[in-house]
């Protein structure tokens, strides 16, 4: 069961908004006064996908009413908002934002009670104003409201709980002990009395105080503990109420949480002890229909389709994942890799003024979204960016050192394509290598997939005579493309037959390796991607490398797939 509130209002804005695309003018430039809408448009979705825009690249203008009661405090947030947006609430603009997939909370000052919101959303390339996007990512960005726009309504002038994380302990997860971290927003007002329950069952220990930043930090013991594992997803469930100084609860918040634990030591992944393998994908969050807002029972046909493989992983592949997407790995037992938004950033990103700032800030909305998540075992960034530079270092520190300062109990990475020359292994916990041997540059190769294995090999034999045999290492992206239906005597590439030939002898490769934890294969299903430098690779400007197409209708390597997988 997911947590509800019962004392905090929450509204999902969710349903039609005035809208207008505006194919000239900037984010800057934009003033709420000189729009006309002339169109109704879902939210959440991207405005693109429809026929009458698609393909556009402009501004579109979202609008809508919202109502904030006298005496409550109006919190907006933002579950990602493409690409570059700018939020205005009765003529006034609040928030700018630059990664179309961060999450973001917007707070509403002091007004009357029904407020005009116009969200202006710019789904053109401009690399100068926002460097967390370029054209050259092989993947298909759209514009607009593509996630669950939440107002919340707090009481105005008391203490309420800004996070609640939960971490569960290194040593006595599957005794049930966990280490929670609470803080609190307008901290100043008064110190509110805490009330804690897990499942249920109040927590009768006694809890320290909260401190002069509206912090609190203790260990709590679950009763009844039960770990969660990928083939027992169990969950347990924290909610803390907050009370004044008359002794009335007037805030609350909850969330699930796992007892669980992952470790990387000498060159092997372990979850809750016992070593792990990861089999699994790389997962857009995409389907034709909808774009990047992909139904929540088309996310969960996407992960039985998985787990009926024998899949244990899933590497959301490039950017924040959607909540609603977690809530079901974590109850359908799939393990994830979740990174920010990032593809093959080269010296021009990093060289970038805003670059650092803004990979960082959406770095931190990534782990204070997901923080509680147990399917969520590694934290990820900067996929195949040039991470063989010293001018990509700093970022890569700073990244790895974010991370583990928020959240010591997950393992950090990055996906790799230079794995003889990358200089920031030493970041990470575990190394993840993306590797396309018997496909990229195979054109005139006799037989191509004689090439995956011993690549496999040389790469593995680099890392650990550079000193890195003590982390453990996976292979984060394999693949070949395959056109749907493609089925004829030459089984050449972009057949299905060459496809699935491919995929069970990359897993063979991996399975059969001591040194390689597991692997992700490149991708899931058939994804839209666009006309930047990829188009002419990539016959009908798609990523054809899916297991699936893009309706989930299985190739061939479905069951080459199952095969390496089920029974593992
Ligand atoms: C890279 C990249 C993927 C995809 C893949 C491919 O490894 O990380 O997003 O573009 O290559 O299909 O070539």
């Amino acid at each position: 069961m997911k947590y509800r509130h019962t004392l905090r209002q929450t509204q999902n804005l969710g349903g039609l908004w005035d809208f207008a695309f505006l194919e000239t003018g900037s984010l800057d430039d934009f003033t709420p006064d000189a729009f006309t809408p002339d169109d109704r448009v879902l939210v959440p979705g991207a405005f693109d996908v429809l026929q009458k825009y698609a393909g556009k690249r402009g501004l579109g203008v979202y609008r809508t009413t919202i109502c904030v009661p006298e005496g409550m405090r109006g919190v907006l947030l933002f579950e990602a908002v493409s690409m570059g947006s700018r939020v205005w609430v009765d003529g006034k603009m609040l928030h700018a934002n630059g990664c179309g997939y961060a999450p973001f909370a917007v707070e509403l000052p002091d007004g009357p009670e029904k407020r005009e919101l116009v969200v202006v959303t710019d789904n053109r390339f401009d690399f100068e104003a926002r460097p967390m996007h370029d054209t050259y990512f092989d993947f298909y960005q759209y514009g607009g409201i593509i996630r669950v726009v939440t107002l919340l309504l707090l009481p105005e002038g008391k203490p309420c709980v800004k996070t609640l994380h939960l971490t569960p302990d290194e040593k006595d997860y599957a005794k049930g002990v966990v280490h929670l971290d609470l803080a609190l927003c307008c901290a100043d007002a008064f110190k509110p009395q805490l009330r804690l329950s897990i499942c249920g069952q109040p927590v009768e220990d006694a809890l320290p105080d909260f401190d002069a930043e509206g912090h609190l930090r203790c260990t709590l013991t679950v009763k009844d503990p039960k770990v969660w594992s990928p083939d027992a997803p169990n969950l347990h469930c924290c909610r803390v109420e907050l009370l004044d100084e008359d002794g009335e609860a007037y805030d609350d918040a909850g969330t699930r949480f796992g007892l669980r634990r992952i470790e990387a030591r000498d060159g092997k992944l372990f979850l809750n002890g016992e070593e792990l393998e990861l089999r699994g994908y790389n997962r857009h969050e995409w389907c034709p229909m909808t774009g990047p807002s992909t139904p929540v029972a088309q996310m969960y046909e996407d992960i039985r389709l998985m787990r009926e493989m024998g899949c244990n992983f899933v590497r959301g592949s490039h950017y924040h994942q959607d909540q609603q997407f977690l809530d079901l790995c974590d109850e359908m037992g799939m393990l994830v890799w979740e990174e920010n938004l990032g593809w093959g950033q080269r010296e021009k990103t990093f060289k970038h003024p805003a670059f650092a700032g803004e990979h960082l800030t959406a770095l931190k909305s990534m782990v204070e979204i997901s923080f509680n998540h147990p399917s969520i075992i590694m934290w990820g960034f900067l996929n195949e960016a040039d991470s063989h530079k010293d001018y990509a270092r700093a970022v890569f520190e700073e990244s790895a050192k974010t991370l583990k300062a928020m959240d010591p109990s997950r393992l950090v990475t990055y996906a790799t394509m230079f794995p003889e020359e990358d200089i920031m292994y030493d970041l990470v916990d575990l190394i993840s290598v993306n590797s396309y041997p018997g496909w990229y540059g195979c054109e005139n190769v006799k037989d191509p997939l004689s090439l995956i294995a011993p690549r496999f090999e040389e790469i593995l034999k680099s890392i650990d005579e550079r000193g890195f045999a003590d982390k453990p290492v996976i292979i984060s992206e394999t693949g070949a493309e395959a056109l749907y239906g493609w089925r004829e005597p030459h089984n050449d590439f972009f057949s299905e037959a060459y496809q699935a030939k491919y995929l069970a002898e990359a897993c063979r490769a991996v399975f059969a390796h001591s040194r390689i934890s597991g692997v992700a294969l490149w991708h899931f299903s058939d994804v839209r991607t666009y006309g930047g430098g990829h188009s002419l690779m990539r016959p009908r400007t798609y990523n054809n490398k899916g297991t699936f197409d893009e309706y989930r209708r299985p190739k061939q390597a479905h069951e080459a797939v199952s095969e390496a997988f089920r029974g593992r």
